[in-house]
């Protein structure tokens, strides 16, 4: 493997640790062609050179654990949030005040916001000697920034008076004889930060990014000496080639266009689907970023790498959402479904996203594959039964959804008039709808009742067991946040969810003395995945049934990742079907926000 580092820089230092913590071999080129080809480089591909990632200093430190015998540090989440922390709170305050020092004007401002960084590293350092459990990652970056406070005295006394904690902390690292003879190989006998720092002015947070793992690179085309003029240069043609092949569509693409894409067996096969948005909103870049973006890029690489390849997404249709903007607009839940598919439909086009299918979940198949795995869920006796209190209005002759009722807040403190029937927007505080206070129908301003209705409900306590285990071999692979949250879901124990409502706008209940109710959005969304490849492909099972075969990627916001870790998989298990089920769950950072 071979890097592409600023000298003198703390990334390159961060990699060149990594690699030797980890044993992996490294090759490191720090000169001024290398200088170059970081300014151009954001992503070349040609057909001679395969790919060139540019990739930050910290997901390389990663990626080194994480193909070594210590990958297993990789997985601690505190591991993610200080590598964050380094690239997002510490090095934006850390370069300029290194700038401001080398220009002889120490800036204090600079200098009070560092100071904040290293009392909440020192904090944190109490009684430890490593950030995390053991030596690993997070030291690494984080250690590596910081000891470039060393390279100047006034950076360095301020370190040493002020934060005696940090400094005795990187001390304790200095004496690890791999991380002397790194420091030693990367900066010589003395610290010095220039021409580093010199080279770049303002720094945005981005153009830290500076190291440049190149793993597909043939070594030939790019060793290279110190100095040395006869080294591969990227030509002007294979740049021209990279800039068309990233607009319209790379030559050099390997998935042989056929549609449907089916797997095939012994090949790689990927699906991929992105959280399916609601039909109550006009979705904007900020709205794509949360996951229908990342999918669109992972799907596209994927192409690239020549792996059967099918990217599926489309509108999730039902639900109070639904129903609240059809009576916001005064259409049918119908008409706002057909009015907001195609919006969607057009605007994710205009972005350039690549689906192979996009579909909606108003659907005969979606009615059929949903019916068909609750029949088999019946059948191996994982729904139980119970009654639910609920608000009916007697004038609208429906129950009302959570979002359909309005009353006083029934908080002591607050009583607010307007409070809806899940929580207050005054005092912020959650509300059972049947606890408002002179409680009114949304709809016609009638005082609801309270009546009692039978309920079906997935015994998520009878699959918990086969659950957990699926969970423990598969989380592995998923984002982080993912893992994080699926298991505050699944530590106090599971309960049985509801998984039917007292609505008209749904899939309907197929089960005697439940045929007025339909099914809760959320039970059937994630079935969506599965009907819309059935409009896709007659052969959705090769895709869907196929678990030795096919890699399943699901990419969404944070907050829809209980009903793809926890609720969907256990409707698969529980069916006692051989489902493909999702291997690499990624959750964004965000929560899904319809503004
Ligand atoms: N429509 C919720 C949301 O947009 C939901 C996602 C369904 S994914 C199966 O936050
Ligand atoms: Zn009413």
């Amino acid at each position: 493997m071979e890097l592409l580092a600023t000298k003198n820089s703390a990334h390159g230092l961060k990699v060149l640790l990594a690699a030797k913590l980890t044993g992996n071999e490294i090759n490191i080129i720090s000169n001024a062609e290398a200088d170059r080809r970081l300014r151009d480089a954001i992503l070349k591909v040609t057909s001679k050179q395969g790919i060139v990632c540019e990739v930050s200093s910290n997901s390389a430190t990663l990626y080194l654990y994480s193909i070594s015998s210590k990958s297993s540090l990789c997985r601690d989440p505190e591991v993610a949030e200080w590598l964050e922390w380094e690239a997002a709170t510490l090095q934006p305050v850390l370069l300029p005040y290194l700038q401001s020092v080398a220009s002889g004007r120490e800036d204090k401002t600079l200098q009070t916001h560092l100071a904040e960084c290293l009392t909440f590293l020192s904090s944190y350092l109490e009684g430890k000697t490593y950030l995390c459990k053991q030596f690993g990652p997070a030291d690494v970056v984080v250690f590596s920034s910081l000891i470039t406070l060393l390279a100047q005295d006034k950076s360095k006394s301020f370190l040493t008076t002020g934060h005696s904690k940090v400094f005795s902390y990187l001390n304790n690292l200095m004496n690890i004889a791999e991380v002397k003879e790194c420091i030693r190989s990367w900066y010589g006998a003395n610290i010095v930060l220039t021409p580093w720092i010199s080279g770049v002015s303002a720094p945005p947070s981005s153009a830290f990014d500076t190291a440049s793992l190149m793993k597909s690179l043939p070594t030939s085309s790019v060793k290279a000496e110190e100095g040395s003029s006869k080294e591969a240069v990227t030509t002007p043609e294979e740049i021209e080639a990279a800039r068309t092949s990233w607009t319209k569509g790379a030559p050099t693409i390997k998935q042989k266009k056929t549609t449907p894409v089916l797997p095939v067996p012994g090949e790689r096969n990927i699906l991929i689907t992105s959280a399916l948005p609601y039909v109550n909103n006009v979705p904007h870049l900020g709205n794509i970023i949360g996951s229908v973006l990342s999918a669109d890029c992972f799907a596209r690489f994927c192409r690239m790498e020549g792996c059967n390849t099918v990217y599926i997404c489309g509108t999730d249709e039902y639900g109070t959402a639904t129903e609240t903007k059809a009576l916001a607009e005064g259409l049918t839940p119908q008409e706002i479904c057909n009015k907001y598919h195609a919006i969607h439909a057009d605007i994710y086009k205009w972005f350039n996203i690549k689906f192979d299918y996009f579909g909606r979940t108003t659907t005969e198949e979606q009615t059929q594959i949903t019916q068909d795995i609750f029949c088999k869920l019946e059948k191996n006796n994982k729904i139980c039964r119970d009654s639910v209190d609920q608000l009916y209005c007697a004038n609208c002759d429906r129950f009302l959804a959570d979002r359909f009722v309005e009353g006083i807040c029934p908080h002591p403190g607050c009583r607010y008039e307007d409070a809806r029937g899940d929580q207050c927007d005054k005092c912020g505080k959650l509300i059972n709808a049947t606890d408002l206070r002179e409680p009114r129908c949304k709809i016609c301003n009638k005082k609801p009742e309270i009546k009692t209705s039978k309920h079906l409900f997935l015994d998520l306590p009878k699959i918990e067991n086969k659950l957990k285990d699926w969970i423990s071999k598969t989380s592995g692979s998923w984002s982080s946040n993912a893992g994080v949250i699926c298991n505050t879901w699944i530590r106090d124990g599971l309960k049985p969810r509801c998984i039917t409502r007292d609505l008209k706008w749904g899939t309907p209940v197929p089960l005697e003395g439940y045929k007025d109710k339909v099914f809760y959005v959320w039970f059937d969304a994630p079935i969506g995945y599965v009907s819309m490849t059935a409009k896709y492909t007659k052969d959705w099972e090769r895709w869907w049934k196929n678990p030795d075969e096919v890699e399943y990627y699901e990419f969404m916001a944070k907050d829809n990742v209980p009903f793809h870790s926890v609720v969907f998989p256990s409707c698969q298990l529980g069916t006692e079907e051989n489902w493909t089920m999702v291997k690499h769950l990624m959750a964004t950072g965000n929560d899904n926000v319809y503004k």
